[in-house]
């Protein structure tokens, strides 16, 4: 059977990705629907061989759609999922506008699959932070209960759109160029040769809301208040691909090895862990990459029962259009839509 799918936001960094990924999973696709706002009306992408139009993101344009993913930001989100579901479409959004809302599932389909079955039309996409951490999360917790997550990650500047890239691009060319950066760019700050402790916006008790995500996200993905998560998020200058440095307390110990043989049964994870052989996982080695990389993998030498890891993924990809296919894709698999 093949589906009506339309991707809002098909003209941004992650909606070209969802494109991109759609086509490679060969997800079974009747009509697909180009949808974004006003100014891309009319504009020719080209999908599964074929050219598409872009039209608007307004109600009309969603009747007869079965899945409707959305990356276009919170404020498209709020306004227009409601009106994509009364058209019948089941939603799958990447922005945070629902991702705490007790009636929308949130979910990484290698952790908590079976979340779809309760959805009231819209199913959130988690932050791309988050995914990857919970993936490399989930082995370790089906074997002994996570008490507790310490991360930091490095967050490439994809993670903040096109604009942040070019202007990282701008800075980077004036460095080459005057041996120093002049004009800063997306984040009021100089990111070339540089790294901001900074990612949205700051909140009371001084955590960004990219670190609160962190927190809550995983505590609902996991379905389980007690894995106590705390976060320092980080930009730095790299493309695409983030790292999370994350260390990880369990009520029984779970050594090295044995963290390493479950990570290589788990689902969406690759380990590259040989510091021997000077592996390890890089951000420039997910450019292609649909797996989360996991590696440093090592027993704490300051607690018992504690284990760091280095976990890097691609965050357009699995963290945000290959996860929301993911979830189109379990949609099917558990005969949801
Ligand atoms: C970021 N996680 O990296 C946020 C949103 N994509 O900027």
């Amino acid at each position: 059977e093949s589906y009506n799918v339309a991707v809002v936001g098909a003209m941004g960094v992650v909606g070209r990705e969802m494109m991109a990924t759609l086509e490679r999973r060969k997800f079974p696709i009747a009509e697909f629907r180009p949808l974004d706002i006003p100014a891309h009306e009319g504009k020719i992408v080209e999908f599964n061989g074929k050219k598409c139009t872009v039209k608007t993101a307004n109600v009309e344009n969603f009747k007869d759609i079965d899945i409707a993913i959305f990356s276009a930001g919170g404020d498209a989100s709020l306004a227009l999922t409601p009106k994509a579901v009364k058209q019948g479409a089941i939603v799958i959004d990447n922005s945070s506008a629902w991702r705490m809302d007790p009636d929308c599932p949130l979910v990484v389909p290698e952790v908590n699959p079976e979340d779809v079955d309760w959805h009231n039309g819209i199913i959130a996409n988690p932050n791309c932070s988050t995914i990857q951490m919970v993936v490399a999360l989930k082995p370790l917790q089906d074997c002994s209960k996570i008490k507790r997550v310490i991360v930091s990650t490095y967050q490439a500047v994809s993670g903040s759109g096109k604009a942040a890239l070019d202007g990282l691009d701008a800075e980077i060319k004036e460095y080459v160029k005057y041996g120093k950066v002049k004009t800063v760019h997306a984040y009021g700050k100089q990111i070339a040769m540089n790294c901001l402790p900074h990612i949205d916006v700051f909140q009371e008790g001084g955590y960004t809301k990219e670190e609160l995500k962190m927190v809550n996200e995983t505590k609902k993905i996991m379905k389980d208040d007690s894995v106590n998560v705390t976060a320092t998020c980080v930009r730095i200058p790299v493309i695409y691909g983030h790292s999370e440095s994350i260390n990880v307390e369990t009520e029984k110990k779970i050594s090295a090895d044995k963290a390493r043989e479950l990570f290589k049964a788990a689902p969406g994870l690759l380990v590259v862990d040989n510091p021997a052989e000077v592996e390890y996982p890089v951000p420039c080695d997910s450019d292609n990459e649909d797996l989360t990389m996991v590696g440093r993998i090592r027993e704490d030498n300051t607690k018992d029962n504690a284990l760091n890891m280095w976990v890097v993924s691609n965050n357009i990809r699995k963290g945000a259009a290959l996860n929301a296919v993911q979830i189109a894709e379990t949609l099917l698999e558990r005969g949801i839509v």
